[in-house]
């Protein structure tokens, strides 16, 4: 059976790809860094039904002796390195600890493989926000990176590194440059998911107004399923490389939406409010990607289409709403009955009002 380790397993793509791998056959362990909140800090694993089967090792990227143990403990044939301060805009507020994080622990992970595991494949989570104000219309493999962001710089540091250590040491190490990518686990902060949310709530009649920043920002999106697929067969190839994963299609902020709103029924116009709060100090106005490497080389191919994306996180964040408002017997924090993960699960997944991200 084969072993895998994922940092940042309680994230978007960390649940997803357990529940690939889990699928799979393979014996998966998650890093987990430590929460005052301990009972809500696998709602995605919870959500997806795979709490339970996964073995989760405490610990923290940037505590370089912490990940030597859990590496040197697990001894996986893969490592995916997804744990990120990956929130672009706290990015400007938070700096330095986004370099330690984001960039410096990607270094770290690299190193503790070098140290314990060295026949162990890497995948290190690289970032189309890295291509920042973009050198060509469409990015590919090819394209020089300038990035716009202390995330993307924090990045594409990270890159270099798994590059490096992949020349220096001969370690198997994959950089998969993925574009945005989203589904009903994306975090709330994030605009897909906060855009899926508002219009869940101003058409429960919670909520009638959205607030968002630039509308004319475009991203090529697709799936997070679709994109932990491609990390996987990038560990499969017998030699390491990287990889841009994208659909190839790009749309506005304001293009999403209008999907949104009209697959509810609603105009958009009559609720979305412009507010420079979540405008960003440098802006990456459109991103485009050319994944013909990854088709050709790994065989992969995305499945969701950007409606489809649309109308499923519509649909969940409706499903939240209406389970959370439901007067019924709460449970303490972290139990659940035997054989009803769903009522828990969609409580904790639901999106605060009070957690408002600028
Ligand atoms: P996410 O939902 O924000 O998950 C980030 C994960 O990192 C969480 O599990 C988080 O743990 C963990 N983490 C943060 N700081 C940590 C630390 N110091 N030590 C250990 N774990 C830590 O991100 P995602 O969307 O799944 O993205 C996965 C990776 O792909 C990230 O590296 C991101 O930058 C990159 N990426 C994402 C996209 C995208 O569109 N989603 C595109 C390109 C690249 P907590 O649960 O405790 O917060
Ligand atoms: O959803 P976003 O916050 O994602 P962003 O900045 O593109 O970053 C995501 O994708 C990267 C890959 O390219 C990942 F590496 C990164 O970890 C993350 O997953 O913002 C998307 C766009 C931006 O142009 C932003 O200015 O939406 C625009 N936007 C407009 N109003 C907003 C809002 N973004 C947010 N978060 N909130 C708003 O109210």
């Amino acid at each position: 059976m084969k072993k895998a380790l994922i940092t940042g397993v309680t994230g978007q793509d960390g649940a997803y790809l357990a529940q690939l791998l889990l699928d799979k056959g393979y014996e998966v362990h998650g890093l987990v860094r430590r929460s005052a909140s301990a009972e809500v800090v696998d709602a995605r694993l919870k959500w997806l039904g795979i709490s339970d089967d996964i073995t989760l090792h405490d610990g923290n990227l940037i505590d370089l002796p912490c990940l030597m143990r859990v590496v040197r403990e697990v001894q996986p044939d893969e490592i995916y390195n997804l744990a990120a301060q990956s929130f672009v805009k706290s990015s400007w507020q938070q700096p330095i600890l986004t370099g330690t994080v984001t960039g410096l622990g990607a270094a770290n992970v690299l190193e503790a493989v070098r140290l314990t595991a060295p026949a162990a494949r890497i995948y290190q989570a690289s970032s189309s926000e890295m291509f920042g104000l973009i050198q060509h219309p469409i990015q590919s493999e090819q394209t020089p990176f300038y990035p716009r962001s202390p995330y993307g710089v924090a990045k594409l540091y990270a890159h270099w590194m798994t590059v490096n250590y992949r020349e220096s040491f001969g370690i198997h190490a994959s950089n998969g440059i993925l574009f945005n990518h989203e589904s009903p686990l994306r975090g709330i902060e994030f605009v897909t998911r906060k855009i899926t949310d508002g219009v869940a709530r101003i058409k429960l009649g919670l909520e009638s107004e959205l607030a968002l920043g630039n509308l004319d920002a475009k991203r090529d999106w697709g799936h997070a399923s679709d994109y932990v697929r491609a990390m996987w067969l990038m560990l499969q190839q017998d030699k390491p490389g990287d990889y841009v994963i994208a659909t190839g299609r790009t749309a506005s902020v304001r293009e999403f939406c209008q999907l949104a709103f009209s697959y509810v029924g609603l105009d958009m116009a009559d609720h979305i409010v412009a507010d420079p709060r979540y405008m960003r100090p440098a802006e990456v106005d459109i991103l485009l990607g050319d994944a013909t490497k990854a088709h050709e080389k790994l065989g992969w191919q995305p499945v969701a289409t950007l409606e489809d994306i649309v109308a499923e996180m519509v649909d969940a964040d409706i499903e939240r709403l209406i389970d959370t408002a439901r007067p019924r017997h709460r449970l303490p924090p972290g139990f659940r009955r035997p054989g009803q993960r769903s009522e828990h699960r969609l409580v904790e997944m639901a999106g605060s009002p009070s957690l408002r991200y600028e």
